[in-house]
């Protein structure tokens, strides 16, 4: 039986600058939402890359004095390694320097223009180099220093040029009736609201050539004009599923889920299915948007002099309490905000104290008490019934809150397992029934490791490395640690032999305290 795909994308990354923290929190949030469908059984294709053209490019690789291509070859390979850093399981790392791409753009165009959707015409407007796009005047402000800006306050220049058109007025309609028919297509309902709101304000057609560079890919048949670099940028989700060949395995995987930040919804949301109608290819199954993150301006920590830079701060804080803070912390789709204290915080309160203390605690006691062996298990309590199938059905939880991208929501029910176990271990207080009752203190061990297994199962989306340990502590099975491996069934053997216990979750102490 052939698994069901399950193709998910995060943005490709301008390659024009360094990756900041914004960019690692759109990787960690869709590698979590790709590993959890992989657990799951599903045949998983998550593809991120980086968007190596437009003006953008040029004019920074001409301030530094190199070419626009030697300038992505540098940065791509620092998004890449990104990317790696924060634990991102993608299959793919597409650039859209590559010839595949070049290919896949030319195809898609052809399409469009073939469905008479592409005219040449001029076009004149004021243009923002920043948003690559131009803006009506009405949307732009002069501000007290004489600069004109568009609404997202960066400049705008007046440019004129001949470029070809993307008939976008006509797809206003047919867009209308994509979000009211397929109300999931875009997500959260905010920005499905404006999105909506946005189309029936009218849409205009859409200059997508530029003459003024040549940095991107040219135009079939028009090689003074290379593309506007949205109509390439979006393109690397199909180029990376094998279009144009659309015969090829590959292919398979398409349509696929996009995870966005929510400054490229209307790009996302608005021209990419238009795109696609106009050239005859299934539109995605859903755009889901997440939101900003903000440092709150507090001082970080003494050791990381840049804190925006994600390489630094999981160096600071560790990998897993990285990715830990921003999911659990950070309601998925509203904007955040992150801080030193906050970090640590929560990683000391959730990882180290709730699960890690558990887990060293149980563990410390079998290996003591049961001689290193899964303990014995004896007749169930209703309490040791009550936690394990709590453990169990949040699976069930965490499943319908993914498939809507509620990340926290699903961290949430899975820490809410971790909270019960604590009580449940303080209330059945092993450390005593050791004398009063040897045999009850086994099945209290047995419930509480047995219910770590099937939490470290669940976490190995959110904190990878850390669950992966956990389970490496309960000797569980490579190949017994999906989600199909949660229940009774595949429940922990008493008399298994154990490994030593070792913490998992060293707590964060500041510099200062650790001299
Ligand atoms: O927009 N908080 O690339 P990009 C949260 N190349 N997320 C943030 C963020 C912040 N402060 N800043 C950036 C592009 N992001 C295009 C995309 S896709 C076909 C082309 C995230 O490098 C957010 O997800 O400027 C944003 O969408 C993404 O980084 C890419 O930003």
């Amino acid at each position: 039986m052939s698994r069901e795909k399950f193709f998910i994308t995060t943005p490709i990354f301008y390659p024009n600058g360094k990756p900041h923290i914004g960019h690692a929190y759109t990787v960690i949030a869709t590698d979590a939402l790709a590993r959890f469908q992989r657990l799951d059984g599903k045949d998983v294709f998550f593809l991120s890359g980086t968007d190596e053209h437009g003006l953008k490019m040029q004019q920074t690789a001409d301030q530094e004095g190199i070419t626009a291509k030697a300038l992505a070859d540098r940065n791509s390979a620092v998004f890449r390694s990104m990317v790696e850093a924060v634990g991102g399981s993608n299959d793919e790392f597409i650039r859209t320097t590559e010839e595949r791409h070049y290919k896949a753009c030319q195809a898609i165009w052809e399409r469009m223009a073939a469905n008479g959707d592409i005219y040449l015409d001029r076009y004149s407007g004021w243009y923002s180099v920043r948003q690559e796009a131009y803006f009506d005047e009405k949307e732009t402000t002069v501000g007290d220093d004489g600069v004109r800006r568009e609404p997202l306050g960066s400049p705008v220049e007046w440019n004129e040029e001949e470029t070809y058109f993307f008939r976008l007025s006509a797809y206003q309609d047919r867009l209308l009736a994509l979000y009211e028919n397929n109300p999931e297509f875009v997500g959260p309902s905010e920005r499905r609201n404006e999105v909506i709101s946005f189309v029936k304000s009218g849409l205009k057609d859409l200059s997508i050539s530029r003459t003024t560079f040549n940095w991107g890919v040219p135009v079939p048949g028009n090689e003074k004009h290379v593309m506007y670099v949205w109509v390439d940028a979006l393109t690397n989700y199909i180029t990376a599923a094998g279009f144009p060949d659309t015969s090829g395995e590959k292919w398979d995987f398409w349509p696929a889920t996009h995870i966005i930040g929510k400054d490229i919804v209307r790009f996302h949301a608005i021209y990419w299915p238009s795109f696609l109608m106009s050239a005859g290819i299934e539109l995605p199954k859903r755009v889901f948007a997440h939101g900003f993150l903000f440092n709150r301006g507090e001082k970080m920590s003494k050791s990381v002099g840049n804190v925006v830079d994600p390489f630094a701060l999981i160096e600071s804080y560790g990998l897993d309490q990285v990715r830990y803070f921003f999911l659990r912390e950070v309601p998925f789709g509203q904007d955040g905000s992150y801080s030193h204290d906050a970090i640590v915080n929560r990683t000391n309160a959730d990882l180290a104290n709730d699960l890690g203390n558990l887990a060293q605690r149980s563990l410390s006691m079998i290996a003591k008490n049961c001689n290193g062996v899964v303990p014995q298990r004896g007749p169930h309590t209703d309490a040791d019934r009550a936690i394990l199938d709590q453990a169990t059905a949040a699976l069930a939880t965490a499943r319908n809150a993914m498939v809507e991208q509620g990340v926290h929501h699903a961290l949430a029910a899975i820490f809410a397992v971790v909270a019960e176990a604590n009580r449940y271990f303080a209330g059945q207080e092993p450390w005593a029934l050791k004398k009063t009752d040897p045999a009850r203190m086994e099945t209290v061990l047995y419930t509480t490791a047995e219910t770590i297994r099937r939490v470290a199962i669940l976490c190995q989306p959110y904190i990878p490395g850390s669950a992966a340990k956990l389970l490496d502590l309960l000797a569980v099975a490579a190949d017994e640690r999906d989600f199909a491996h949660l229940g009774d069934a595949h429940a922990l053997k008493s008399g298994a032999p154990l490994p030593p216990p070792a913490p998992v979750f060293p707590r964060y102490i500041e510099p200062a305290e650790q001299a």
